[in-house]
């Protein structure tokens, strides 16, 4: 493991190539329970181009009725969102360093030509808890910077199996993912990249 920056610290291929395809495959099952939905900004309305969606009791979701919020049930079904896979509260325990569970895993599934604009994630009232995040399939350039939008930035190419653990000084950190990487791991179909984001939303 590597720390990139202070509280960043990466963990190149953390799970092998064996648990990839496991956690996809329990990622299959989650997306028949909860289906995949495009989130759009809440003021203009205009859809991401990442498509998502989330286990555990909370789930991230974006609309402009609503703007950005947890909720505990799926926008588009209403259902509860599904369990968190095993696999990936085993990376949050072996990783994450925080003595609370994670509350929601968002799923980010990235077709070759998706993306994500610089952000910071502020929605979560437990800004002491990391975020944790799995990357699986096609490889990416990943973006981050300082705490003010407008800095400079260093990238690194994630692949399938990384992990990002963000927290402490770097928790409010603005990042995106500037393009999709052709030729990595083909686990995913058609190119694509799922990205897992384990979070703690609740004050403990
Ligand atoms: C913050 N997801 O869902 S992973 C998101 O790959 C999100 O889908 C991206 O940003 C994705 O909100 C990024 C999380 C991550 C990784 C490294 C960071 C967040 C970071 C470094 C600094 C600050
Ligand atoms: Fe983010």
């Amino acid at each position: 493991m590597l720390e990139l920056a202070p509280g960043l610290i990466y963990h190149p291929d953390f799970f092998d190539r064996i648990e990839q395809a496991a956690l996809i495959e329990d990622l299959r099952a989650v997306v028949r329970a909860a289906p995949l939905f495009t989130p759009r900004m809440p003021r203009t309305g205009k859809p991401f181009s990442v498509r998502m969606t989330n286990c555990g009791t909370l789930g991230w979701v974006s609309d402009t009725t609503g703007g950005y919020r947890y909720q505990a049930t799926h926008p588009e079904t209403g259902a509860q969102w599904p369990e968190i896979p095993d696999l990936a509260l085993r990376a949050w325990r072996e990783t994450g360093a925080y003595h609370h569970p994670p509350e929601a895993c968002l799923v980010n599934y990235y077709a070759p030509e998706a993306r994500m604009g610089l952000h910071q994630d502020r929605d979560e009232q437990d800004l002491a808890a990391p975020v944790v995040s799995i990357s699986l399939g096609a490889s990416c350039l990943f973006r981050w910077g300082g705490e003010t939008r407008g800095g400079s930035t260093k990238s690194l190419r994630l692949h399938s199996g990384d992990i990002v653990v963000i927290g402490g000084a770097s928790r409010l950190c603005f990042h995106g993912v500037d393009r999709i990487l052709p030729g990595g791991s083909a686990l995913v179909d058609g190119g694509g990249r799922i990205n897992l984001t384990l979070r703690r939303v609740s004050a403990a």
